[in-house]
């Protein structure tokens, strides 16, 4: 009482009202079930988290504003894995989202020649809200055919794997390959789709992208892309570029980078596939005579599905597949998508995406000054293949000097 007495009488009519209120609120809380579930604590909780994901909506919204263009290229993701790839695959597609695609919910296509399993699928879809399908490869599209002289192919596997070639011995790699080669297009759920961007399992995208590369390609006609190139392992492909070229022709151009006259042997058949303003430059240093083994790391791709669609590239997969060097020797989809840019594309038409962070062990392209800044980038920038020794990507710019 000693404290109510100082009180002025406005204030005691309010301290009356306060009780009251309590009072009413628990004689509600014990008759009323509703009212009960909507002033709880837990309900008020759960308005404040429903309010940070408005507050998380609206500066989404900000960002996709900002861009010049929201419209969206018909593109998706591509990723080819094993179950066993699930903990990488989660991985890769963590990365992806929390760097691209949670703004622009671009969707997944994963391949498998095996089912997914129900958990794989689970653990997967958490990941984005964007739409994702899991698809079988057809057994055709996959596993080493018939016809290939199985023991042609042996002796080859034990030749390379006294060679101490990674993935000498392997069958199922020869198979991936084959199918990222020739086939991963075919697939049913990617037909509706033009661009894609291939992820491997426990790949790292190290900076925040503030525009869509699949608009980008598509607005600067270009039909394949990468961030890291390199020289191949000459044992895998002895005879790739001789089964490219061998051959005596003449493929005079006005624009040719080449000299006059050339030992190109898929293409002495098929010179009309050989674009002009080529990049033969990247891959050879004598005109086309020989390949210098450089090529695009094809973990990292986004490039244009209609490109391995056209003519050009289906003739040139098919004399490759009918040589068998995907299984008597072990013809990988980068040096082969790569030829194939190089040689069927415009220079112009191969694009390096200098700003996407990116690593795939062992190696990591990471961009540097204002790209790095702008894009958040968690990698050293110190620490980038670009003009390290093995790196092609001199040679690529030279074809622009
Ligand atoms: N479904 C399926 N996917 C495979 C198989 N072999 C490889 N892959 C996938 O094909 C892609 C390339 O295989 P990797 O094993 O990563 O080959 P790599 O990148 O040359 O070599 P590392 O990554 O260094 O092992 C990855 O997305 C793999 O998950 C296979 O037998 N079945
Ligand atoms: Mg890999």
């Amino acid at each position: 009482m000693a404290v109510l007495l100082p009180l002025s009488a406005p204030k005691r009519y309010l301290g009356v009202v306060l009780v009251a209120v309590i009072i009413l609120h628990y004689f509600l809380t014990i008759v009323n079930d509703d009212y009960s579930r909507i002033s709880s604590f837990s309900n008020i909780g759960e308005q404040l988290r429903t309010g940070e994901q408005y507050d998380e909506l609206i500066s989404l919204d900000n960002n996709l504003r900002s861009f010049p263009n929201v419209t969206k290229a018909n593109a998706t993701f591509v990723l080819l894995a094993r179950n066993s790839d699930l903990p990488g695959v989660v991985n890769s597609i963590q990365s992806v989202e929390d760097r691209f695609n949670r703004i622009h919910n671009y969707s997944w296509v994963l391949l498998n020649e095996e089912p997914f399993t129900d958990d794989f699928k689970e653990r997967v879809t958490v990941l984005t809200r964007a739409s994702i399908s899991f698809g079988l490869i057809p057994r055709e599209h996959w596993f080493q055919p018939d016809w290939i002289d199985e023991e042609r192919a042996r002796q080859g596997r034990q030749k390379m794997m006294a060679q101490r070639i990674i993935y000498g011995g392997s069958v199922s790699y020869r198979n991936m390959c084959r199918f990222n080669s020739g086939f991963f297009f075919q697939h049913e759920l990617l037909q509706q789709y033009r661009y894609y961007w291939r992820i491997e399992p426990d790949v790292k995208f190290f900076c925040d992208l503030d525009y869509d590369p699949f608009l980008y390609m598509q607005e600067h006609e270009k039909v394949y892309s990468f961030t890291i190139s390199l020289f191949e392992w000459e044992p895998t492909i002895p005879t790739l570029w001789q089964t490219t070229k061998g051959g005596f022709l003449s493929w005079v151009t006005p624009t040719q980078l080449s000299p006059a006259v050339s030992f190109i042997d898929f293409i002495a058949e098929y010179p009309q596939y050989v674009e002009n303003h080529n990049a033969m430059d990247f891959l050879s240093n004598d005109g086309g005579k020989s390949y210098n083994l450089c090529h695009f790391w094809s973990n990292f791709e986004i490039a244009d599905m209609d490109f391995w669609r056209t003519e050009a590239y289906t003739a040139y997969f098919n004399y490759l597949e009918q040589k068998g060097g995907f299984y008597y020797e072990r013809w990988g989809d980068a040096p082969v998508h790569s030829i194939a840019a190089a040689l069927f594309a415009r220079r112009d038409q191969i694009h390096f995406f200098r700003d996407i962070g990116y690593r795939h062990d062992p190696f990591q392209h990471c961009p540097s000054g204002e790209q790095w800044t702008k894009g958040r980038c968690s990698c050293d920038p110190t620490d980038t293949f670009d003009y390290t020794a093995n790196s092609c990507l001199k040679k690529f710019e030279k074809l622009f000097a």
